[in-house]
């Protein structure tokens, strides 16, 4: 029985949230009279923190939201008015309030609720996301969209608000969306609400946090404000009128008002984003204002849960956890992932070479630069959420003599593609891509599938990539890649790998050079990266010869022309789309050589791969042992008789 659930039913405890269970959509919400609003948003805080204690997901950025999202569904008449969210990982509450209360702890699980918000799963979802700072763009092209089909007879105007945190609010694109949204004849009606909590998934940085930090210790604004209300009774009387005038000066020295209105935004805030009445009454006067708008909240990440408060970083995404104590880590010795595998080697790499720089793009934890962070502060850059900065900024760096190490997931380096082409392959530079996350990711789904990052590097002329077979191989990789002459990416997985010691060595690999890990008979399965312990149990299973590829480009060509001297046929196997992947590669290699042997290209298929654990997916597309055991099986039929059946020597091959 999950928590909050009633026994019978499995529906929503009445007795403990008796509004939250009568609100089955927002209209329901809307019935309610505005003063029970805080008693709504204190039950859909205490069910949140239930369920995600339950289910494990992103925690700290909903509790944040809990005010503001019942605001909005309270004032606008969703989903007729739009609203989007930014990144989506705070939107469990507004899935909550619309019609997924009790399905929310089934979210990212298979065939559950999707990480984020989903256009398929609900209209209340505008628009899909989990890469941030896209909400400004899509809610300007709906409301221009909108505002060119005009409305029908007797329909109100219809609103369009996006909520953007201070984090999401770094990247580039948003303030493309800003600059244009701004600048718009006829002016374009938009509500960006600014939801600023100081964080990012770590503490947030930058100029513009640095700007309002300063607001928000500016304790003479607040003073002046206040003091200027209670001695003047008022902003309507003259005297009013002027300390309001005198108010705007001042405030445009410590608050970013200046910098939206000067981009043609009318600046409303800053209000704090847990007091509904001032959110609804903010709410009510723009939403009479024509043009566009930013309403400025301020919220605290984790509010109302006393632990996430105090460890917004630990609390930004979670396991299930006990209500009552909190996340407790399970006992016992943990195989390392390779992000640590990652961690430990930037600081030892950084020890012997003082030109190293460490750059994330808002990612510290995630990609393991909190040690490096501490020891080397100096070569440390978080540039906040800015992908496409990351990667230029290394090829500045590199362009200097330094040599930069950017630390990036496959996902989100697709923001930074152009960079990564023409900053930076283009010009042969030493550049570093530590990409992690590549292949399969599981619970966070499609928008963070590392399925491509294969595909879209080996077309680069001047990359050199590569996928360790396991964590020793990755450290040797990110050794390889960084002594290396131009530009190279080693792409690993997430999580842990086999747990096989990991030289301390800081070794290099010949470039380009594979290695045969069994010889067999008949037909050779190339491996690439996390699949390679697949391929090793498979290859022993069907007498088939192993290689563990290691590089994507260059391929060992000298290797697969030996082995199409003496082999029947080929199989590829990667987590990468099978699209222009590592299999691809190879097919491409033997058109050219002119080698007419059938390749069986086994690797994520063309579709979208599902939230659903890791295991689940590589299941599903095939890629578990068992999966490519039938499609191998299913092309050579006669390789069945050869189960267990003694090795067959074939003639001697060249070994990486
Ligand atoms: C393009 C992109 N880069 C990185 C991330 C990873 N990421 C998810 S949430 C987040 C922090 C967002 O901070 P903010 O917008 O302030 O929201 P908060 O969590 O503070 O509410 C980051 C960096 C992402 N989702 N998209």
């Amino acid at each position: 029985m999950a928590p909050g659930r009633d026994n019978d039913s499995n529906m929503i405890d009445a007795q403990r949230y008796p509004r939250l269970a009568r609100i089955d959509l927002p209209a329901d919400l809307r019935k309610f009279p505005e003063q029970e609003l805080p008693a709504i948003a204190e039950e859909l805080r205490a069910y949140l923190i239930e369920s995600v204690a339950a289910s494990g997901g992103h925690f700290g950025a909903g509790l944040g939201v809990i005010e503001l999202t019942v605001a909005l569904h309270y004032m606008y008449n969703t989903p007729s008015d739009r609203l989007v969210w930014d990144v989506g990982h705070q939107s469990y509450p507004h899935k909550i309030l619309s019609g997924r209360r009790d399905r929310i702890e089934t979210v990212k699980q298979k065939d559950g609720l999707a990480p984020f918000p989903r256009r398929e799963e609900s209209e209340f979802d505008t628009f899909g996301v989990g890469h941030s700072s896209t909400s400004i763009s899509a809610a300007l092209g709906m409301a221009i969209a909108l505002h060119r089909a005009g409305s029908e007879p007797g329909e109100s105007r219809r609103h369009v608000v996006a909520v953007i945190g201070d984090g999401a609010m770094t990247a580039g694109m948003a303030y493309e969306a800003l600059n244009h949204a701004g600048g718009m004849e006829p002016s374009p009606d938009v509500l960006v609400i600014l939801n600023d909590n100081r964080m990012s998934i770590s503490e947030n940085v930058g100029g513009l946090t640095k700007m309002l930090g300063r607001m928000m210790s500016s304790r003479t604004m607040n003073a002046m404000r206040e003091g200027g209300k209670k001695l003047l009774g008022g902003r309507s009387r003259p005297a009013g009128r002027f300390v309001r005038r005198w108010e705007e000066h001042w405030k445009g020295m410590f608050v970013p008002s200046t910098l939206f209105e000067e981009m043609g935004f009318h600046y409303s805030g800053p209000i704090d984003g847990h007091d509904l009445p001032a959110l609804i009454g903010a709410l009510k006067t723009i939403k009479t204002l024509k043009g566009p708008q930013l309403l400025h909240v301020i919220t605290t990440k984790g509010k109302g849960f006393e632990l996430a408060e105090g460890d917004q970083i630990g609390y930004h995404a979670v396991g299930p956890f006990d209500p009552a104590k909190g996340m407790v880590s399970k006992p016992g010795p943990k195989k390392p992932a390779y992000t640590d595998i990652f961690s430990d080697w930037l600081c030892e790499m950084a020890a012997t070479d003082s030109r190293l720089m460490g750059i994330t793009p808002a990612m510290r934890e995630g990609s393991g630069l909190v040690r490096f962070s501490k020891e080397y502060p100096d070569r440390y850059f978080d540039v906040a959420i800015a992908e496409q900065h990351a990667v230029t900024l290394a090829a500045g760096m590199a362009c200097e003599g330094a040599k930069p190490v950017v630390a990036i997931y496959s996902t989100f380096l697709q923001r930074g593609y152009d960079q990564l082409i023409h900053d930076v392959a283009l010009q042969n530079l030493d550049v570093l891509f530590a990409i992690d996350r590549g292949g399969v990711v599981g619970p966070d789904g499609a928008t963070h599938s590392g399925s491509f990052d294969l595909s879209y590097l080996r077309c680069i002329p001047n990359m050199v990539v590569m996928a360790p077979a396991d964590e020793s191989e990755c450290r040797k990789m990110l050794t390889t890649g960084f002594r290396h002459r131009g530009p190279a990416a080693v792409r690993y997985p997430r999580g842990s790998g086999t747990g096989v010691a990991v030289d301390e060595l800081l070794d290099t690999l010949p470039i380009g050079q594979a290695e045969l890990r069994r010889r067999g008979s008949r037909v050779a399965l190339l491996a690439f990266g996390a699949l390679v312990p697949v391929a090793e149990q498979l290859g022993s299973e069907l007498d088939l010869t192993v290689v563990n590829m290691r590089f994507v480009k260059p391929l060992d060509r000298a290797l697969l022309l030996d082995l199409a001297r003496n082999h029947i046929g080929f199989v590829t196997l990667e987590d990468n789309a099978v699209m222009g992947g590592a299999g691809s590669a190879v097919a491409e290699l033997f058109a050219l050589e002119a080698i007419a042997l059938p390749i069986l290209q086994l690797g994520l298929p063309d579709t979208w791969l599902e939230h659903a654990s890791r295991e689940q997916v590589l299941a599903e597309a095939g890629l578990d042992l068992a999966g490519a055991r039938r499609a191998v099986l299913k092309r050579w039929p006669q390789l069945t008789a050869t189960i267990n059946a003694p090795t067959i020597n074939t003639p001697k091959l060249a070994a990486g």
